[in-house]
């Protein structure tokens, strides 16, 4: 007789490991944790969880089913992980003291399409988002998108003097298409958003306010950038960028909305709730209401700050001139090399940055004439202001040295000893 072998990780708890049973990822995923550690993440969406973060996404959770909401599901077996995602629900609700909070979006996309359906937009029906290159997101009317497919598009931009949001041009148009929804909320723009000034429009024209603080959610859980729960019918945030917490999404909204909002996300668009994902987001909603987080999130800010001033020091353009808040935008339009060429020797020297379109973009998506950086990973690793200022020397050194490959290796050995000294992950 035969039997059907377990699989190892069920039948040789608890020694089992990766390390025993898959040699080869496992070696792939050291390897890529000595790369984190040993060069300097400024790519200002990615963040490290904790540890504790880490345990609950990977915990046995994996294998519920649990389609429904807590006291409303369509398995059995379900009393404690709907205790799991109460919880979750609460935290998210306390952290943002907001009315309502669906915590099973798989990310930040679905959320977003998920917050279109609950406040009711149809196809054809109009919505209003910053254009992509001018820091907007796909999902806010991308034509490559579902978004822009879906809806019919009316993008909003910067100021061309200012590099900040032009709410003469906002104004106009919602008052020239009377859109249904006004997204805000954005995932290169440096400075805070005013949430008041687009309360008004909305108001002013009939239409909903969706804010997507995907980008800045930690910024406004640490109260270093203003809420925007007093303003918007609904919110959409991603979990992992400046909150820290594992690869997913939350929404927050409005009692009226609440409804609408738990049918968008199921049976709308998703199928069963990732519950390890959930058990890890009540994780990090509980270390983001730590005082601690609020230091956290105000050095972040700090960090970006010398990072700006150091950068203009050595002569940089940074988009709007520097930052209120996580991240910011040298523009390279006036420069030979591109910001797809720049990234790429950044890299070579250790610091890891993302290519970003600029307002009024002239070179394609996959070259840009801008690098985006971002501190709140370094950040989460305890670096500070002189450790900014240090990093904003090199990549001056880098773009004075783009194709010399003696000098960006003399970059990654210093790169590589500061990023070191930093606690590793
Ligand atoms: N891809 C994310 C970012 O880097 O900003 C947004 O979803």
């Amino acid at each position: 007789m035969t039997t059907t072998p377990l699989p190892t990780s069920v039948a040789a708890r608890p020694t089992a490991s990766l390390f025993a049973e898959d040699r080869a990822v496992w070696s792939l995923i050291q390897r890529d944790r000595r790369r984190h550690n040993e060069t300097l993440n400024l790519i200002a969406s990615e963040n490290y969880a904790s540890e504790a973060v880490l345990e609950a996404l990977a915990s046995h959770l994996n294998v519920k089913y649990a389609e429904g909401y807590p006291r409303s599901r369509y398995y059995q077996g379900v009393g404690i992980v709907d205790d799991i995602e109460q919880l979750a629900i609460d935290r998210a609700k306390e952290l943002f003291g907001a009315e309502h909070a669906n915590v099973q979006p798989y990310s930040g996309s679905p959320a977003n399409m998920a917050a279109y359906y609950a406040l009711g937009c149809q196809p054809g029906d109009t919505v209003m988002g910053m254009e992509l290159s001018h820091g907007g997101h796909l999902t806010h009317g991308s034509p490559v998108n579902f978004s822009g497919q879906q809806f019919k598009i009316v993008s909003y931009h910067v100021s061309p003097d200012t590099e900040t949001i032009d709410f003469d041009e906002v104004a106009r148009l919602a008052r020239e298409h009377r859109p249904k929804v006004i997204v805000a909320g954005y995932s290169a723009y440096p400075r805070i958003i005013d949430w008041a000034a687009f309360r008004r429009v909305c108001d002013e024209v009939g239409a909903a306010l969706l804010a997507d603080i995907a980008h800045i959610a930690g910024l406004v859980a640490g109260g270093v950038h203003p809420s925007p729960v007093p303003y918007a019918d609904v919110i959409t945030t991603t979990t992992h960028k400046t909150l820290r917490g594992p690869r997913g999404a939350l929404i927050l909204c409005k009692s009226q909305y609440a409804k609408a909002v738990d049918r968008a996300v199921f049976p709308g668009i998703q199928g069963g709730p990732h519950l390890s994902a959930i058990a890890a987001k009540a994780v990090c909603f509980r270390e983001a209401l730590q005082p601690e987080f609020k230091q956290y999130a105000a050095q972040i800010v700090a960090n970006a700050r010398a990072l700006a001033e150091r950068l203009l020091e050595h002569g940089f353009r940074l988009w709007s001139g520097g930052t209120d808040n996580h991240l910011l935008v040298i523009e390279l339009r006036d420069q030979p090399f591109t910001g797809a060429a720049f990234a790429k020797a950044l890299e070579r020297a250790g610091i890891i940055v993302s290519k970003s379109t600029i307002p009024g973009e002239t070179r394609s998506p996959w070259q840009t004439s801008g690098v985006r950086l971002g501190t709140p990973a370094l950040t989460s690793r305890g670096a500070v202001e002189r450790d900014m200022r240090q990093i904003g020397d090199w990549i001056a050194q880098v773009r004075d040295n783009l194709s010399e490959e003696a000098a960006l290796e003399r970059i990654r050995l210093e790169v590589r000893a500061l990023a070191s000294g930093l606690a590793p992950i």
